[in-house]
């Protein structure tokens, strides 16, 4: 019944857990790992980086590619995906021929946890609360948060797909990147700026659910873009449709889902340049758990996603 295909809590990592767990696998490699405090969340919880390359502790002049997870609190498989990607670094580094090019050849960065205090939020009280949003009040209102990938400062607040009222779930925020959370990712992504080039070249963020591989736009239908001719959307398409073919995840622009504006999608490719894409996890529906699918899928799921992650950290040095 549908009683069965939800979850507890506690079969998925809290945020305490994982980053036990993420110190736990940076310790033990530390010739392929490290970690950084990128800056904090409203609440003040740290939000995490995670390098990882041969040479961990040189900035090589690689191309970097960059996964961010658990941007909305209620999905916690993202951060499940996070943690997989991670110990699967660890494990097959120097085991795994094509892993371990990949990872002597480029520089990747892992933020398991964009909003901390929604993953508490959501998940630590001991009954799932459905929560999306970060934990920041908003000045005038009873309604807390913001929803983060609405905050984003390439068009927001533009188009559609964003609301203005803090009792929203999709609620952009006062200003653009007026959420930190926000401000700790684009802070980041800025800093990778060396020698006026962006080192990164391409970027996964994970959310759940539907099973979608989405891409640039979100604010628009049009064809005439600025920074998506046709080249590049053919670009997004091909590579899109490529690595759907390994998960069997369904392939779209993302205005051809719905418009949105001030994703995180929308910025790192209209200002920053960065091939960006959303993976939308299992499920693919509600009956199969929606945001709260059983703990005993996360294996399945996560490893799921391997073949497509390698395929975009092989396709980044020419992106
Ligand atoms: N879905 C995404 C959202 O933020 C999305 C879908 C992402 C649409 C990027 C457009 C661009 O609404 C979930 N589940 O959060
Ligand atoms: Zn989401």
């Amino acid at each position: 019944g549908a009683a069965s295909a939800l979850s507890t809590p506690s079969e998925y990592h809290s945020y305490s857990q994982t980053m036990a767990a993420v110190n736990a696998l940076v310790s033990r490699h530390p010739g392929l790992m490290s970690s950084r405090v990128i800056g904090t969340s409203y609440q003040g919880r740290p939000i995490v980086a995670v390098k990882v390359s041969d040479n961990v502790g040189t900035d090589e002049n690689e191309p970097e590619i960059l996964f961010t997870h658990n941007m909305h609190a209620r999905e916690h498989l993202t951060t499940e995906m996070a943690l997989y990607l991670l110990d699967e670094f660890a494990t097959e580094y120097g085991r795994d021929a094509r892993l371990t090019r990949l990872l002597d050849t480029r520089e990747v960065w892992i933020i398991p946890s964009v909003n901390p205090d929604g993953k508490v939020y959501d998940q630590d009280s001991g009954v799932f609360r459905s929560w999306r949003k970060n934990r920041q009040p908003n000045s005038g209102s009873r309604y807390i948060g913001t929803d983060i990938n609405r905050n984003f400062a390439y068009r927001w607040g533009c188009c559609g797909g964003s609301s203005g009222s803090t009792s929203s779930a999709t609620y952009r925020g006062s200003g653009p990147e007026s959420a930190p959370e926000t401000r700790v990712v684009t802070d980041f992504v800025r800093s990778r700026v060396a020698g006026g080039r962006q080192q990164v070249a391409a970027h996964i963020d994970f959310h759940s659910y539907s099973e979608l591989i989405l891409w640039p736009y979100g604010y628009t239908y049009s064809d005439t873009a600025p920074g998506l001719d046709q080249d590049a959307r053919n670009a997004y398409a091909a590579v899109g449709q490529e690595m759907a073919a390994s998960n069997g995840y369904r392939p779209q622009q993302s205005s051809d889902l719905y418009v949105t504006d001030g994703t995180i999608n929308d910025w790192m490719w209209g200002s920053q340049g960065i091939w960006s894409y959303t993976f939308e996890m299992y499920p693919r529906s509600s009956s199969a758990g929606g945001f709260y699918p059983p703990g005993s899928v996360i294996d399945r799921e996560t490893a799921r996603n391997r073949e497509a992650v390698l395929i975009l950290m092989d396709h980044a040095d020419c992106m």
